[in-house]
């Protein structure tokens, strides 16, 4: 994961002051790529320990069209809360622009599973393109995350906006694009969130695991992360070997993976380091 160190050295030592939404504060730089060969084992940082449940519940509740923090909470995972209105809604965020994107006219469309589907059907295709960044329900600028889920938009604009896949010689391919990136906290979540979701297609449509392409919009570290306890001393910490990422089974679809399918052999992560979110 030398890749991600190279990103905070370079927020570190490029970045410019930037007030942003939260009002905390962030170093920034913008357009930025890494790529992460997902052959060579799976993209989780081993400079702080990671938690895999976290990432892997995520990911599951995105897939299974759910925008409520409760759902998530089941699975004893909190990170969603602070953005949640009284009753666990975040409104119409990934899980719903993922599979019932809203038609005109009524109806809605499942990104996700016509995805699969042309890949398996037509795997040059171009147009393997998923979009979370629906400007007809983006949150409203000045309210508060939780008065706009209870409003019927999203509790927060997409982060991770688009993503496009990519088939060559039995190997998929995925390109992110990330308009606003947590580089401290957030980003080790979306690297590994995205290799998983690539192996788990893969694995669906009987292809192999290729590259991971993550490109960055703007790429910040908040303030208040920038310390010696916190991004100074993740830097002083030498990498260590990837893990493999385990699939335990190959469920019937996309749909029907659970958490304990899956396991990160050799994960052996330095300790964990904790960092204040900002909302
Ligand atoms: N808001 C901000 N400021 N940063 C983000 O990365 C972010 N997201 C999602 C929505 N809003 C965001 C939420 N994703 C953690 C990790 C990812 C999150 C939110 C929070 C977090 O606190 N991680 C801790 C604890 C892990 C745990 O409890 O499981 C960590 O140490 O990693 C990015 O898409």
């Amino acid at each position: 994961m030398h890749q991600y160190l190279q990103l905070l050295r370079d927020v570190v030592e490029n970045g410019c002051d930037k007030a942003d939404r939260t009002g905390v504060g962030t170093r920034s730089v913008f357009g930025r790529q890494v790529r992460f060969d997902l052959g060579a084992g799976f993209p989780l940082v081993t400079t702080k320990r990671i938690h895999t449940k976290s990432v892997i519940a995520e990911l599951l509740w995105f897939l299974s069209g759910s925008t409520n923090a409760r759902e998530l909470n089941a699975q004893g995972v909190t990170i969603w809360d602070e953005w949640a209105a009284e009753d666990g809604e975040l409104g119409p965020i990934y899980g719903t622009q993922w599979r019932s994107w809203p038609a005109p006219g009524g109806g809605s469309i499942d990104q996700i599973s016509e995805l699969v589907e042309t890949i398996r059907r037509d795997p040059d295709s171009r147009r393997l393109v998923v979009s979370a960044w629906n400007p007809t329900v983006l949150p409203e600028a000045g309210r508060s995350p939780s008065a706009n889920a209870s409003s019927g938009r999203m509790a927060l604009a997409p982060c991770h906006c688009l993503f496009q896949f990519y088939v060559q010689a039995g190997t998929l391919s995925c390109q992110l694009y990330q308009r606003s990136a947590d580089l401290f906290l957030g980003v080790p979540f979306n690297i590994a969130s995205y290799a998983l979701l690539t192996h788990m297609i893969a694995q669906q449509a009987d292809l192999e695991a290729g590259e991971l392409v993550h490109t960055f919009g703007d790429l910040h570290l908040y303030r208040n992360h920038l310390t010696e306890e916190i991004v100074f001393e993740q830097l002083r910490r030498t990498p260590r070997p990837l893990p493999r990422l385990a699939i335990r089974r190959r469920p019937a679809t996309l749909f029907d993976y659970r958490l304990e399918d899956f396991a990160f052999d050799g994960y052996d992560p330095h300790p964990p380091i904790r960092a204040p979110i900002a909302v």
